[in-house]
């Protein structure tokens, strides 16, 4: 497959500004009908017209209602004598979506229809100049069978709709759907099927009426509540926030249990994978709730930042996707509250981010947040794209405070509505709204932050003069070479800090008394000088992860310890609980020695668990050590199973050494009366959860059979799938003997529930690897009658979960698990390539691995590279990784 490079971008030769698309649904041969007026663009010089078409049955082409001559080039198809004046396109095709296991373009899931367009699966339901600069305006028409598919849904607005006549067409009914906003096709939608809505009927602030719409399968209605009263929430928001209202008079949301992703932001009509809009307390977990909530507002924000505004080509993604997820993390911290569960929020982000960009901006597809090329665009839906990408909106909005980002959004809608535009164009609109800004005054610099990839380190080395009764600080920075960039140049940092005394009291930074403020770092090199500092200060550098970055600030324990205890920015106190962790784990690591906890740590850990104010959602995360994989980032070497040793040796001295204290926070935290999702409640079960966890693990050790007795006991007693799965995960996790039966109980309880299935599957191949018994269980899983690599949801619960999330269940000395996944990434190739390519990223760190599984690792990798007829897609990966 041809690289296709960023730089490489021109302008179409033609513009299509009306479709016309009628659809003859059928699940083993869909006729669709175009009709496009389409028209030269003068601005770029005279060429044929070349469509995009991938696994189309083309049946007729006509210009003006006259067959035209054409032919067809790999996946075009070439007009090359196209009229200079405007004129009609009539192009008529058939599919068959029953056979489209790859659920991109127009696909059948559970008996329904559905579609998947971006980024590029419309070429897969018809011809068409299927880039995101290209924007019409669409009318669509579905035709289908009455008793199958009663509901008929498209972007926009209802027209007309009824039974169809004509002979030939006995027992269908049709429907018409006009979206008056232009857009480009990756955002076009169809729905048909039988399914049911929860309506809402909402008035906005600005006083207009909208119909709200969860269309799900019958049976499933009561879960779609939750999401409802996202779906609400977030519009609320974005009009009080950002001014943005909903500009259509109906909204629809509709729920598919076969998708590759999240769920996609069509213009009025947004497809959810059920995973992330279903939900009922006796199925879905607090993380569950949480995640739905998120994702309902990311897509809802979408119809602003994506739609309304899109991107001009797709190495343009983080314009919509990096906007939108700090949108929506915005949202969720609002829709937390206190100070403290905003916390929450932004640990948990940055823990992701962590956990998932970190290890990809230092593998082999480590790529700017706008990519400079590319083979298969759906490889770049990545982590640094989506979670890197908002920390960068996040740093403008730092720079030019949160009333300058409002005023740069501002002007951002005032110039671009209704436009493809590029990351330049945001970065402009947000800089001329501040002029003279921190941001204006660097915006080249801050730009770097779009094209450099590598996670920047940033050293701090502090000096106090006595004399002078000065604090020097001073910064050097540096971004570690990627893989085809070598030379980087320094990045804008913002660094939130504070000072504090040895006691933990704030210290004024400056003659005003602010005892909080922003340094901005742009040179590999740079000092600052604080005045009237009495004694040698703890800093507190990058409050609430100001920026993308890894901070090395040589603290010492006792000053980490000062900071976990005084500072008033909650997540620098969860980061030096964190940091004092994996400063033992890396010392053991290092040292080749067994790890032992201190006592002063295990002290502190007791202090942040018994204490009298602090949160318990906030307790849970300081308490929780840090991941896996996140070790691994630490380190030159990898390697997983020592790693692994290290954290189940942590794990176990702090269980049983806060045994007393996790035993009164399991019954501390017990909530009375009914769930609700909330915050300060989901904290409880969290807290009460890791206690459970902390204490089965730690009777596995001695031989106890009561905590194991009474988790097994909340297991089968729980009123929601919080505990529940708390319960279970606590005994599989250990390795308790109530395991088994558990897991059998809850398979029977849930077995015709698919989401409760899929995390049933997960759990069982997160668990800590112990001499082998977890892989062994995978391997047995996957010939279970329920397993299937058809469902992406089912497919993830066991691939990914291992291969990706359970490390040192992967990485054996045997080489079993790199067999494993070249198999299982073949296989799934065959079906479905997207999701194929994102399981072939287990290997993208293999290179750091150590022997024995480097070798063995690579060796699989080429393998895979091997096979000649890979997906695109696959491709990329394998032949990035072995690069
Ligand atoms: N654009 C979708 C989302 O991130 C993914 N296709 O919301
Ligand atoms: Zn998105």
């Amino acid at each position: 497959a041809p690289l296709i490079q960023r730089l490489d971008y021109q302008q179409p030769a033609f513009w299509i500004r009306k479709v016309d698309l009628t659809f003859d649904l059928d699940p083993a041969k869909t006729l669709v009908t175009s009709k496009m007026q389409v028209e030269r663009n003068r601005s770029v010089p005279h060429g044929p017209l070349r469509l995009h078409g991938e696994e189309l049955n083309l049946l007729r082409v006509l210009i003006d209602g006259s067959s035209v001559s054409f032919r067809q080039e790999g996946n075009e198809l070439v007009i090359d004598n196209a009229p200079d004046a405007d004129f009609a396109l009539e192009i008529r095709n058939t599919t068959c979506p029953e056979k489209n296991t790859a659920l991109s373009g127009l696909y059948t899931s559970g008996g329904s229809f559905f579609t998947q367009c971006e980024a590029e699966g419309f070429r897969r339901i018809t011809y068409f100049l299927d880039r995101p600069d290209v924007m019409a305006v669409y009318t669509v028409t579905l035709r289908a069978d009455a008793t199958k598919y009663p509901v008929l849904l498209a972007n926009g607005n209802l027209v007309s709709s009824g039974t169809l006549e004509e002979p030939g067409n006995k027992g269908r009914h049709f429907a018409v759907w006009s979206d008056p906003f232009p857009k480009p096709s990756y955002l076009l939608a169809v729905v048909a099927g039988d399914l049911v809505a929860r309506e809402q009927r909402v008035r906005t602030r600005a006083g207009k009426d909208h119909l709200l719409q969860v269309y799900v399968r019958r049976g499933d209605l009561e879960k779609t509540e939750h999401a409802m009263n996202s779906l609400i929430a977030s519009m609320v928001w974005d009009e009080a926030r950002f001014q943005l209202p909903l500009d259509l008079e109906r909204f629809m949301v509709v729920g598919v249990s076969d998708f590759n992703m999240g769920a996609m932001e069509n213009k009025g009509l947004n497809i959810f994978n059920t995973s992330a809009l279903l939900a009922s307390p006796a199925t879905a977990t607090d993380a569950d709730f949480a995640r739905i909530e998120s994702i309902v507002a990311h897509e809802y924000f979408h119809n602003w930042t994506g739609n309304r505004v899109t991107c001009r080509d797709w190495f343009q993604l983080s314009l919509k996707e990096g906007l939108t997820v700090f949108r929506d993390q915005e949202f969720s911290m609002d829709m937390a509250g206190t100070t403290s569960a905003r916390a929450v929020c932004r640990i948990q982000d940055v823990r992701q981010l962590r956990a998932m960009q970190f290890p990809e901006d230092s593998g082999a597809m480590a790529h700017p947040v706008r990519p400079d090329s590319y083979s298969e665009i759906n490889n770049f839906y990545t982590a640094t794209v989506y979670e890197k990408g908002a920390e960068v909106v996040r740093m403008y909005q730092t720079l030019v405070g949160r009333k300058g980002f409002e005023a740069g959004m501002k002007l951002y809608f005032e110039r671009h509505d209704g436009q493809a535009v590029t990351c330049d164009d945001f970065a402009a609109a947000i800089a001329d709204a501040n002029p003279g800004s921190a941001l204006a005054t660097r915006l080249d610099a801050f730009k770097r932050w779009y094209s450099q990839a590598g996670t920047p380190r940033v050293t701090a080395f502090g000096e106090h003069d006595a004399a002078a009764r000065t604090y020097t600080l001073r910064f050097t920075q540096q971004t570690p070479a990627t893989p085809g960039q070598t030379d980087k140049q320094p990045q804008v940092v913002p660094v939130v800090m504070g000072l504090l005394d040895r006691h933990g009291t704030a210290l004024a930074l400056n003659a005003n008394g602010d005892t909080e403020q922003v340094l901005v770092l742009d040179q590999a090199e740079q000092t600052f000088v604080f005045e009237n500092i009495d004694s040698e200060p703890v800093p507190s550098l990058l409050r609430g992860f100001s920026a993308p970055v890894v901070l090395h600030d040589g603290l010492s324990d006792a000053a980490l310890l000062v900071l976990m205890r005084h500072d008033s920015d909650p997540f620098n106190r969860w980061e030096a609980g964190q940091r004092l962790a994996l400063n033992r784990i890396l010392h053991a690591l290092r040292a080749g020695q067994p790890l032992v906890l201190s006592p002063v740590f295990i002290d502190a850990m007791r202090g942040v668990l018994n204490h009298p104010e602090l949160d318990p959602a906030f307790k849970e995360l300081a308490l929780t050590l840090p991941g896996e994989a996140y070790i691994a980032e630490q380190l030159d070497v990898v390697d997983p199973q020592a790693i692994h040793a290290a954290v189940i040796a942590a794990q176990t001295q702090l269980a049983s050494a806060l045994r007393d204290d996790w035993a009164a926070a399991f019954e501390a935290h017990q909530i009375q009366g009914g769930y609700t999702p909330d915050p300060v409640s989901s904290g409880k079960r969290a807290l009460a959860n890791l206690a459970l966890s902390m204490l089965v693990l730690d009777a596995q050790a001695t031989g106890d059979t009561v905590w194991p007795g009474k988790a097994y006991q909340r297991f089968k007693d729980a009123s929601n799938m919080t505990d529940r799965l708390g319960a279970l995960a606590a005994l599989v996790n250990a390795g308790a003997e109530l395991a088994a039966p558990a897991l059998e109980r809850f398979h029977a309880l849930f077995k015709d529930d698919a989401l409760v299935i899929d995390k049933w599957f997960a759990l069982q191949a997160r668990a800590p690897e112990s001499e082998g018994r977890v892989f062994a269980r995978v391997k047995a899983l996957t010939k279970h009658a329920d397993f299937t690599l058809k469902n992406p949801n089912r497919a993830r619960s066991l691939l990914a979960s291992l291969c990706m999330f359970n490390p040192a269940a992967f990485h054996r000395t045997d080489a079993a698990g790199y067999v494993f996944w070249a198999e299982q990434v073949l296989a799934v190739d065959a079906i479905n390539p997207q999701l194929a390519s994102r399981v072939a990223r287990a290997m993208d760190r293999w290179a750091q691995l150590a022997e024995p599984y480097r070798s063995a690792a690579r060796e699989a990798i080429a393998r895979v590279a091997a096979k000649s007829d890979l997906s695109t897609d696959v491709r990329e990966i394998v032949e990035r990784a072995l690069a």
